[in-house]
């Protein structure tokens, strides 16, 4: 039998692994049609900016093995809608996943097939669990990078395309400086 050779990575407040395996790069560009001011998303197009850079070190995609990510959320808005994470359910929908908060502020936005949502806030220090089941999306609520590991079992597998066709049902604005969970109809 051939045994996985144990390793580490280490990482600071800016989110950086090291070493990494992967570096994924997430720009406006790459998310059309997950924000709902189509305007504002279309004029922010210009600029495309980054909107967050992830870090992982993927382990073989195999029964009991976990894969491990820091992800860096840039702070802004498309709009009224804070920046965010594309959000994804797992391919293998019986697997969960845990998140751990390192540096600035966010939410934790899951949603199961039944149109449930949850969301709790994340930051330095936090713990979350996405159990099974739930989709997961995070959000930079703050004004400097929101930064956060996570831990998840390496054959999860990403599922992004319900997410983008139908979205959350709910979505993270700011009103009157503060952030705010509406229906995604209601923008
Ligand atoms: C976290 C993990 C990763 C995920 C990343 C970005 O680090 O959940 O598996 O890839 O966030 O989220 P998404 O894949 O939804 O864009
Ligand atoms: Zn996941």
């Amino acid at each position: 039998m051939e045994y996985t050779k144990p390793y580490r990575s280490l990482f600071g407040e800016d989110g950086i692994l090291e070493p990494f395996a992967k570096k994924i790069e997430r720009r406006l560009g790459d998310m059309e049609g997950f924000f709902a001011d189509e305007e504002a998303y279309k004029s922010l197009l210009k600029e495309d900016p980054l909107i967050y850079t992830v870090y992982e070190m993927p382990a073989p995609a195999e029964e009991g093995q976990f894969s491990y990510a820091t992800t860096i959320l840039y702070p802004g808005k498309v709009g009224e809608e804070y920046f965010m994470t594309k959000g994804h359910y797992h391919a293998k929908r019986g697997t969960g996943e845990i998140y751990v908060g390192i540096s600035g502020c966010g939410v934790l936005l899951m949603q199961t097939q039944e149109g449930e949502v949850k969301s709790m806030e994340i930051v330095k220090g936090t713990v979350a669990y996405v159990p099974p089941y739930w989709a997961h999306r995070t959000i930079n609520t703050g004004g400097e990078n929101f930064v956060f590991l996570a831990i998840y079992p390496a054959d999860a597998s990403h599922d992004y395309g319900s997410i983008a066709e139908e979205g959350f049902a709910k979505i993270l604005v700011e009103r009157d400086g503060r952030p705010r969970l509406i229906g995604k109809d209601e923008y």
